[in-house]
């Protein structure tokens, strides 16, 4: 049988190891064809000091018509970090134009961590992409991104309570399932999903590290394994444990900027 054939939409940040230099490799690995639609080309990421842009905005419309042309489509969509909020209708164009349907579309809204947001986001982006989840079957926000987008404050310490309500909320936003990351409970760390009204964490120990990168890597691993049929929370569970081989493999004083998950990949 022919691999799934997946488009994952984000940036190409050159140096940095997240959004396409993670899902490209990841995404293959995990034995899915992987096409690209590249936003914009950085010359690093932006938790760098600064940082060269180049809008490929303007270039879409062409390429889907070729794509049009072609009669391409694709068995599912992981949207990553966009940046720009005009985006985000193209993104939707592109879901319901080049759906190989019943095709996924996996939605994680980049745009904030440890309560928040990045550089170059404002509440207007918030807005936009709390109205863009609609289009997703699966959502997977850290706390920081779902207390933005169900406008709730965020807490650094919480209970079980708050992050089912969180859950609650992203829930009354979209019909996909819900995927809250970075959950952290009793020297724990995982994900609350809530599915068919059903909640459920799936729990790993928690590792003394922060790393950048890590959310794009949980993505590119959990879409894989969902595409060819594993469970939410198994996918979920394939993707935690991934990102900490890569995090234990990691020396954090010489690669402050991502994590080395390519010795992973040989495995
Ligand atoms: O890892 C998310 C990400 C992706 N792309 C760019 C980023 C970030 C996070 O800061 O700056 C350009």
């Amino acid at each position: 049988m022919n691999p799934k054939r997946i488009l994952t939409i984000q940036d190409l940040s050159c140096v940095g190891q997240c959004s396409l230099t993670v899902a490209l490799p990841i995404l293959s690995r995990y034995g899915v064809e992987t096409c690209v639609l590249p936003t914009a080309i950085l010359s690093n990421h932006t938790q760098f000091k600064s940082w060269s842009y180049l809008d490929l905005t303007q270039e879409i419309p062409n390429i889907f018509n070729e794509w049009q042309n072609s009669g391409i489509k694709f068995d599912g969509f992981l949207l990553g970090y966009l940046g720009k909020k005009e985006l985000m209708n193209l993104a939707v164009e592109c879901f319901e134009r080049f759906s190989n349907k019943p095709a996924p579309v996996v939605i994680d809204p980049v745009f904030a961590d440890n309560g928040k947001l990045y550089s170059g986001f404002d509440l207007d982006y918030v807005r936009e992409m709390a109205r863009l989840v609609r289009h997703a079957d699966i959502i997977d926000p850290n706390i920081t991104e779902a207390c933005f987008i169900t406008d709730t404050p965020y807490r650094s310490q919480y209970d079980k309570a708050y992050v089912e309500t969180l859950a609650a909320k992203l829930a009354a936003l979209t019909d996909g399932a819900v995927v809250i990351t970075g959950v952290e409970f009793d020297g724990q760390i995982g994900e609350l999903v809530l599915q068919n009204g059903k909640f459920e964490y799936v729990m790993l120990p928690k590792l003394n590290a922060q790393y950048h990168g890590t959310g794009d890597i949980f993505s590119s691993v959990m879409t894989a394994r969902r595409l060819q049929g594993a469970s939410l929370a198994d996918s979920c569970l394939a993707a935690g444990k991934f990102v900490a081989d890569c995090m234990r493999g990691t020396n954090p004083t010489e690669h402050f900027y991502g994590v080395c998950f390519e010795p992973q990949l040989a495995k």
